[in-house]
């Protein structure tokens, strides 16, 4: 029986020497110590001796019990001590994380490249008002009230006399109210319309436009949008002037570049004439100039207003405008 219990002890000291974590040392108490272990067998054989051995193995199986639970004790303390070590250290081996790197949104970097172009050409930009007054949005501006030619515009009213801006051209007029000719100025913005489907967003941004001084042209309008263009798109860029119709500015035109999808063979998205709409343009109407007080015998002016969202759409090949406005970071984080 001695040498059961010294095979006993060895075993389950070599095998707890082995153990390498927490687990392993709680696996090996349960086949030593356990109900059914090992050590609880040596017990249960000594009841079976013979009565004038049964007191000395009794005392030698419940030493090797008591040696046993602190050998597993400490070897327990010993490795969560191990591993609470380990877990508090560096492992410098391994790859490092990437960060997300943020970066402008494609409209703004558009949006910046449309002004940077005005104002290598002399433009100075202002800001104005999203919630605007009727007044600028439409009355100053030669839109009559109850006219309708606002219906143009779809509107969302913010009371009966204040709307949301519903394009870029208050601008015109608060920046006249303020200075004198000459005047050579862009006014970026969010402008806002009921509408919505593959071109249209409610909400959606503008680039206006406005030169007012002594003996402007329209050929100053057609030579201004074409170095604009051929700033933006490629340099032989083709572009046209189509008459239109804007309360504000008589003539009027709505200047068209050649389709950049099909090179103007026509396709899909030009409906099939090779050319794309990008932006409404004409000279100053005299009423306007009268609402501002400049004197409309003595000067003239151009305007035009342009759409941030198409040009970005025209120069990234982008077929619905609303993939701007999703947030998916996949579609951004390609710009
Ligand atoms: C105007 O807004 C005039 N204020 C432009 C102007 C300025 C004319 C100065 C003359 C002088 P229009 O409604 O056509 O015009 O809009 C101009 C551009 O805005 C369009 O060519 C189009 O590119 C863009 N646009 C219009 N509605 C939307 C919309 N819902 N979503 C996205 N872009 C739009």
């Amino acid at each position: 029986m001695k040498d059961r219990i010294q095979e006993v002890r060895q075993n389950a000291l070599s095998a707890l020497e082995e153990a390498r974590d927490e687990k392993a040392v709680a696996d090996l108490a349960v086949r030593f110590l356990g109900r059914k272990g090992e050590v609880s067998a040596l017990l249960r054989e000594v009841s079976s001796l013979p009565v004038e051995v049964r007191p000395e193995a009794g005392q030698l199986a419940n030493i090797l019990k008591k040696e046993l639970s602190s050998a597993f004790e400490a070897a327990e303390k010993r490795l969560a001590e191990a591993a609470a070590e380990t877990a508090g250290t560096l492992d410098v081996t391994l790859p490092g994380r990437r960060l997300a790197q943020g970066r402008f949104h494609p409209l703004t970097q558009v949006c910046d490249e449309i002004c940077r172009a005005f104002v290598r050409m002399g433009f100075s930009v202002v800001e104005g008002p999203e919630v605007e007054a009727d007044y600028y949005n439409f009355e100053a501006l030669n839109f009559p009230p109850e006219h309708p030619a606002r219906d143009m515009q779809d509107t969302f009213f913010v009371s009966e006399k204040v709307v949301l801006r519903t394009h870029t051209s208050p601008l015109q007029v608060r920046t006249m109210e303020k200075t004198r000719p000459p005047v050579r100025v862009i006014a970026p913005g969010k402008v806002y319309r009921c509408d919505s489907d593959i071109t249209h967003t409610p909400m959606f941004q503008q680039v206006e436009g406005l030169v007012v001084d002594e003996g402007i042209r329209f050929s100053d309008l057609k030579g201004v949008l074409a170095a604009f263009v051929h700033q933006i798109f490629a340099p032989d860029t083709p572009l046209r002037f189509r008459p239109s119709f804007f309360p504000f500015t008589e003539p009027s035109a709505e200047v068209d570049i050649g389709c950049v999808m099909c090179d103007g063979s026509g396709c899909r998205v030009c409906g099939h004439t090779g050319w794309l709409e990008i932006l409404g343009s004409g000279m100053v109407h005299p009423a306007v100039f009268e609402n501002v007080g400049y004197d409309p015998e003595k000067y003239t002016g151009f305007a035009f207003g342009l759409g941030v969202e198409r040009i970005a759409m025209l120069k990234y090949g982008i077929d619905d405008i609303r993939r701007f406005y999703e947030n998916d970071a996949r579609f951004l984080g390609q710009f």
